[in-house]
Order: structure tokens, then C-alpha cells, then sequence
């Protein structure tokens, strides 16, 4: 498959995931059902941009996969990211009313149920990723490493440490390493995974995992400094988020370190360091790129 734009493999993406989502979300509309299931499926089925998902299929095919099967691995990556932003969202965390265009899950539900939907979720992601590898026909060795590989970047030493060091920050001025050090783990950790669960479901070998992971690496990075950019540039209606929450909250973030300008610069560095990292693995791959320049470049 060529793409032309990053919106004609988003738009791929979001069908192949939203299918799986949607099968989910009526699983447990039957249980754990009631008032947690719908929390659940309102939830899963709020349209997000499926960057991860988009990544997860663009590795697994630059490694030589083609089977449909990778939807589930793209849907499991997406879940966590879906947990992430039900509890980023919540009155003890970054406190928002409002995500993806529409209010967020503790604001339609209420926070106690939003914060089990939110759990619930990683034991779900889990089995999305079984369910794909099932599909995949991949081996239970290859299974137990890409699962290890999805918890340990959702988990203390990738999202949630992460998180957690960004929360401790709040109202203190960071310098440049300690502030990539805190999103590299936070929102990058989870990018990386992306990328080398799409080349390990392809059976992709070593150096081509290290390769994506490398690249994942980086434009990780890229993605949150322009998440930063977009947080004081954009409005509301454009990110369907509140605009302007990391002033409000007085986060110290690539642009208050940085710059606009200074900030720009740095996540087309970190762009080009992950064409670079393909280039160096041997990986020639047009959509790859193409996703790696809408990364710095989107406006929502
Ligand atoms: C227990 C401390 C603790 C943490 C729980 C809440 C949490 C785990 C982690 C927060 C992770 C987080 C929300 C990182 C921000 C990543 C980010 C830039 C999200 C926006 O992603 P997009 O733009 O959103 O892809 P859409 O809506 O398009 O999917």
C-alpha cells in the first residue's frame, strides 16, 4: 500500500482500529456492562487522531508484514493510550472538562467510575494484544515479549513514571534534559512501544526492532514538542482540548524552555534523528517519513 499524505494511512488507521474498538466496547457494554461498561465504551469509541495505531501498522509493514491481524496490535496500543487520557483528564491529575471534542469521561460519568473505567482498560489492552497475536499466528514467546514490551512502557519506567514526574514538576522551572527525561517516559515511551510491536508482530528480526525502536525513539520526542507547540498556539476547537492547560498549570514544557521558534526547531531535530535512524538500520520507507514530518507538523 503507498500513501500519498500521513492522512490517507491515519484514515486506514482509524478504520481498521475503530472496528476493533467498537467490537470491544460492545464486550463490555455486557460486562462489566451497567454504568462502567458505557463509561468504557464512551471512552474507547471518542475519535482520537489513532497516531499510534498509524505507527504500529506503518513498523509492522516496513518490516513485511501484511496481514490484517494487526489491527488488534495497533487497537491494544491504542486502549492504553485511551487509559492514559481517561486519568490524565481527572480532577487529581491535569483536571480537563473536556477531550477528543467532547466532554471528558469523569465529566458525562463521574470521576470514581472514570478512574475504574481507566484500570479496567489495561487488563483489556492485554487481551486486544492476545487477541492479535492469535490472529497473527505468532508464537506465545513472541506474545509474552511484545505484552512485556506494551506494560513496561505504560508503566513506572515509561508513561506512569513519566506522569508522575510531570505532575511532581508542576510550578518549577525545568532544564532541557530533565524535561526530555520526563517525556521521553511519559509520551514517548508509549510511541517507542508502538513502533517495535509493529516490527516484532511482523517478525521482524533484531536489527529491524532496534531500528524502529530507534526511530520511535525520536519522534516520540517530536510528538510531545509539538503537543507543547500546539497547547500555546492552537485553539480549543482546533484540539478539542482545552488549549492553553500547560500555562494554567504552570508546566515548564518545550516552549516556556524553548521558545516557539526554539521549540520548532527541536522536534524537527528529533524528526530528522529518526530518519536518520532508519537510514542507518537500511530501512528505506516513504510512509514512515511522511508520518515522522506530520508529527512535527500537525495542527491538531
Ligand atoms: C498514576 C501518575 C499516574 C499516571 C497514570 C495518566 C497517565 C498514567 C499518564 C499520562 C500520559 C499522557 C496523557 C501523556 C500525554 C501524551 C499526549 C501528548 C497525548 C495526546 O495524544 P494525541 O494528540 O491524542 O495523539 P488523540 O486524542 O488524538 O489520541
Amino acid at each position: 500500500m503507498k500513501y500519498n499524505t500521513a492522512e490517507e494511512l491515519l484514515a486506514e488507521a482509524r478504520d481498521l482500529t475503530d472496528a476493533r474498538l467498537a467490537a470491544r466496547a460492545r464486550l463490555l457494554l455486557q460486562s462489566p456492562g451497567g454504568r462502567d461498561g458505557e463509561a468504557l465504551a464512551y471512552a474507547l469509541e471518542t475519535a482520537g487522531k489513532r497516531v499510534r495505531p498509524a505507527l504500529v501498522l506503518a513498523s509492522y509493514r516496513a518490516a513485511g508484514g501484511r496481514a490484517p491481524g494487526i489491527a488488534a496490535i495497533a487497537a491494544a496500543v491504542e486502549i492504553v493510550h485511551t487509559y492514559s487520557l481517561v486519568h490524565d483528564d481527572l480532577p487529581c491529575m491535569d483536571d480537563d472538562a473536556q477531550r477528543r471534542g467532547r466532554p471528558t469521561t469523569h465529566v458525562v460519568y463521574d470521576v470514581a467510575t472514570a478512574t475504574r473505567a481507566g484500570f479496567v482498560m489495561v487488563p483489556v489492552a492485554v487481551e486486544e494484544l492476545a487477541d492479535g497475536a492469535a490472529l497473527l499466528g505468532l508464537d506465545p514467546a513472541r506474545l509474552g515479549r511484545m505484552a512485556g514490551i506494551l506494560l513496561e512502557a505504560s508503566g513506572i519506567r515509561g508513561m506512569v513514571g513519566g506522569q508522575w514526574l510531570d505532575l511532581e514538576a508542576e510550578g518549577r522551572s525545568l532544564d532541557l534534559t530533565e524535561l526530555v527525561g520526563i517525556h521521553r517516559r511519559k509520551t514517548g515511551a508509549l510511541i517507542e512501544a508502538a513502533c517495535a510491536l509493529g516490527a516484532l508482530a511482523a517478525g521482524g528480526d533484531e536489527a529491524m526492532v532496534a531500528t524502529l525502536t530507534a526511530y520511535g525513539r525520536e519522534i516520540g520526542v517530536a510528538f510531545q514538542i509539538a503537543d507543547d507547540l500546539l497547547d500555546a498556539t492552537a485553539t480549543s476547537e482546533e484540539l478539542g482540548k482545552t488549549a492553553g492547560r500547560d500555562a494554567t498549570l504552570e508546566k515548564a514544557t518545550y516552549v516556556s524552555v524553548l521558545g516557539q521558534e526554539g521549540a520548532r526547531q527541536e522536534a524537527l531535530r528529533h524528526a530528522q534523528a529518526a530518519g536518520s535512524a532508519l537510514r542507518e538500520g537500511g530501512v528505506t520507507n516513504g510512509t514512515l517519513l511522511t508520518l515522522a514530518g506530520y508529527i512535527v507538523q500537525r495542527r491538531s
